[in-house]
């Protein structure tokens, strides 16, 4: 067996010959960014694509987080999940807000929304869950529990790109506003980018104002935005990634097959839920691995890596646990027993379009043989 590193992900790139063709557009044009051509494109396209009514493409899904807040005009505390990539959490921080961690289901890993209720204070003013590994939340009991409590709810879509709801249609449509990524990591990516998902013409104009300093026109400044603008070389690279998404998201269907029929009967690993399968974008491949796996987590993680195979934990350490968090109350581990438990279980494997048979045989051979 060959020794070449893999990684947990490798973006899936065109060829370099077609993009060159976008960047001569660019070129004759001499617009580089502030809403050009490319970027009207790349937000008709994904509207279409995603099945959603507005897009507000971003230079990033951090920006675009700490955007979708100030949008909804957001403060006080916020319920989030422990359980995530540390941009959640931190765009709350940045906007001067309280976060307040709630615990997370062990099936789907989200926030789960039993205990979302019980978190809820005087100064809670939204709720903020993210589609982990791009499976869905409970969206109708979050719905239900911020309807009755008059919160507002933006979901950390970072890991949903095209995922979709029980009924067939945009997970992104459920909330007020939902945040993509579009880093260089993600199923669909613009090198770096990301977007805000709303569903009026007037909320997508407040969130195109804010991302741009808060200009309405010229002379008139109607909030303190931000520059979150996505340039037009990287719009253009979206454009093109578009064209290759479906098969893009087969080939990672295909990869999350194989480890399933391979790994399934391994005692002491255990895969996420055969519904939450069928309905992810397979952004990534989570496994957790259990006691009475022969090897800890940990020791696995180095198994690979002395092999030249790249996986990651996912999301371990919890944010609740970085410095700027640990402090809070909701924070404590008494709080976050099942985040607490899965932080120390879970570990990603490699799944991305350039992962060939070989490949495949090399990591679940480190599996079979521990
Ligand atoms: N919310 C959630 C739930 C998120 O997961 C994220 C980002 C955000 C919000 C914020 O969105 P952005 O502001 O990033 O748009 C990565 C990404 O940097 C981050 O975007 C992502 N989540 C997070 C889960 O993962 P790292 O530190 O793991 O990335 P890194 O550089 O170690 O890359 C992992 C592997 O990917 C490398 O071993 C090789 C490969 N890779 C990476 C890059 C950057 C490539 O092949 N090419 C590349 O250009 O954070």
């Amino acid at each position: 067996m060959n020794n070449k590193p893999i990684y947990v992900t490798q973006p899936s790139l065109p060829l370099l010959a077609e993009f060159n063709t976008y960047l001569e557009k660019i070129w004759s044009s001499k617009i580089l960014t502030n809403g050009g051509e490319m970027h009207q494109a790349l937000e008709r396209e994904l509207c279409d694509y995603l099945g959603v009514e507005y897009v507000s493409l971003f230079n990033n899904g951090t920006i675009a987080l700490l955007t979708a807040i100030q949008a909804l005009g957001i403060k006080g505390d916020v319920i989030t999940t422990p359980y995530s990539f540390v941009a959640t959490a931190h765009s709350l921080l940045w906007n001067g807000i309280k976060p307040i961690f709630v615990d997370i289901d062990p099936i789907s890993m989200n926030m789960d929304p039993n205990k979302i209720e019980e978190a809820i204070t005087p100064a809670t003013t939204a709720i903020m869950p993210v589609h982990c590994y791009g499976n869905a939340c409970d969206i109708v009991a979050i719905g239900d529990i911020a309807r009755k409590h008059s919160l507002k709810v933006i979901y950390d879509a970072a890991h949903a790109f095209a995922v979709k709801d029980h009924d067939g249609r945009s997970l992104l449509n459920h909330g007020d506003l939902s945040v993509l990524s579009f880093h260089a990591t993600k199923v669909f990516n613009t090198f770096e980018g990301g977007a805000i998902v709303c569903r009026t013409k007037e909320m997508k104009a407040r969130i195109d104002q804010l991302k741009n300093f808060g200009f309405v026109d010229e002379v008139t400044v109607a909030a303190p935005g931000i520059n979150g603008k996505m340039s037009e070389v990287n719009a253009a690279f979206g454009l093109l990634q578009l064209k290759t998404i479906d098969s893009v998201l087969s080939k990672r269907k295909n990869v999350a097959c194989y480890y399933r029929a391979e790994l399934s009967d391994v005692k002491g690993i255990k895969l996420t839920e055969q519904a939450s399968f069928e309905r992810s974008n397979n952004s990534y491949f989570p496994l957790l691995i259990m006691s009475d796996f022969p090897v800890s987590r940990d020791e696995l993680y180095q198994r690979f890596k002395e092999v030249n195979i790249f996986s990651r934990r996912y999301f371990y350490p919890l944010i609740s646990d970085f410095p700027m968090y640990n402090h809070l109350e909701s924070s404590s581990k008494q709080n976050l027993p099942v985040a607490g438990e899965i932080a120390k279980q879970i570990i990603c494997l490699p799944i991305h379009t350039e992962l060939d048979l070989e490949d495949l045989e090399r990591i679940v051979t480190v599996i079979r043989t521990c």
